[in-house]
């Protein structure tokens, strides 16, 4: 089984090597794994360290430099087709400022084993047992409360509790169905767009209590724009998508047209 680990940076030069690192050496995982970085050309020079990780760690690391405008959205789509063109069985998306422990993947594999019929795992906030860091400032926990509790669901209805989750592990599957052509949000909204779609699918989702722990280094890339960006784009994410069953999940065939268009690494 084939699994990539899909990173986005942006201004990560002080937590990149030691993530990767970490994810490099976790024991537990038995499959192959592959560290795929998707950096969007961050000035503090982040892609020039990935770059140097893959030299070092060849067919283990790897990295894609976008260079069109800067954007969680894109960076995820971007680094998810280059994945599924890789030959990945499961595609992991985490942050890299160890906000998202490599500690709970071996956790999210066993669940996806185990169960064939889950589709998604994600890593929750909002179920029992789940937290947010009790640094993170209270304005950053409202802000999070309430585009989960409130806003997206009642204009999305997620039955996801935590409908803006960045830890996540999808199987091939899934990803495929979803067909990613679809998905429209630049920025972290993107998160949101993905559970709604997965749940319009009928994509089996299963949540994992998580500890978030706030970033150690370095400075959170949530900025107004991506906030307002979340705001209007939930409303068109519902307009968008609210009709969408599993009779509209792509076909594999067509999916993997697309991945051979896309090239291989
Ligand atoms: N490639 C790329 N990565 C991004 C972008 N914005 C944020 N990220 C990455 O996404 C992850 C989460 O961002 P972060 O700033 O920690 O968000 P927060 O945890 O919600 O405050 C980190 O790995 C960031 O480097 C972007 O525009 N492009
Ligand atoms: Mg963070």
């Amino acid at each position: 089984m084939n699994l990539v680990i899909v990173i986005p940076t942006y201004n990560e030069a002080d937590n990149i090597e030691a993530i990767t690192a970490e994810l490099l050496a976790l024991p537990e995982i038995k499959c192959d794994r592959h560290i795929l970085i998707v950096d969007d050309d961050s000035p503090d020079g982040t892609g020039d360290i990935a770059d140097r990780l893959a030299a070092r760690n060849p067919g283990k690391v790897s990295v894609l430099h976008r260079h069109e405008d800067h954007g969680l959205g894109r960076a995820y789509i971007a680094g998810f087709q280059r994945a599924l063109a890789m030959g990945a069985d499961i595609i992991v998306q985490m942050d890299a400022d160890f906000s998202h422990s490599p500690q709970y993947i071996p956790i999210f594999l066993d669940i996806l084993e185990q169960d064939p019929t889950v589709d998604v795992v994600v890593g929750s906030r909002y179920v029992a047992g789940g937290e947010l860091d009790a640094h993170w400032s209270w304005w950053r926990r409202f802000l999070s409360w309430w585009a989960n509790a409130i806003y997206t669901r009642l204009i999305l209805s997620l039955d996801v509790k935590d409908g803006t989750a960045g830890f996540k592990a999808w199987r091939r599957r899934a990803l495929e169905g979803i067909g990613l052509d679809r998905i429209r949000s630049n920025g972290y909204v993107f998160q949101v767009e993905m559970a709604y779609v997965a749940e319009r699918l009928g994509y089996k989702v299963v949540e994992v209590p998580i500890y978030f722990e706030d970033r150690r280094i370095g400075k959170s890339k949530m900025t107004v724009p991506v906030k307002i960006e979340a705001a209007f784009r939930t409303w068109q994410i519902r307009m968008r998508h609210q009709d969408l069953t599993p009779a509209d999940r792509m076909p594999e065939a067509q999916a993997r047209t697309r991945e051979v268009s896309a090239g291989t690494v």
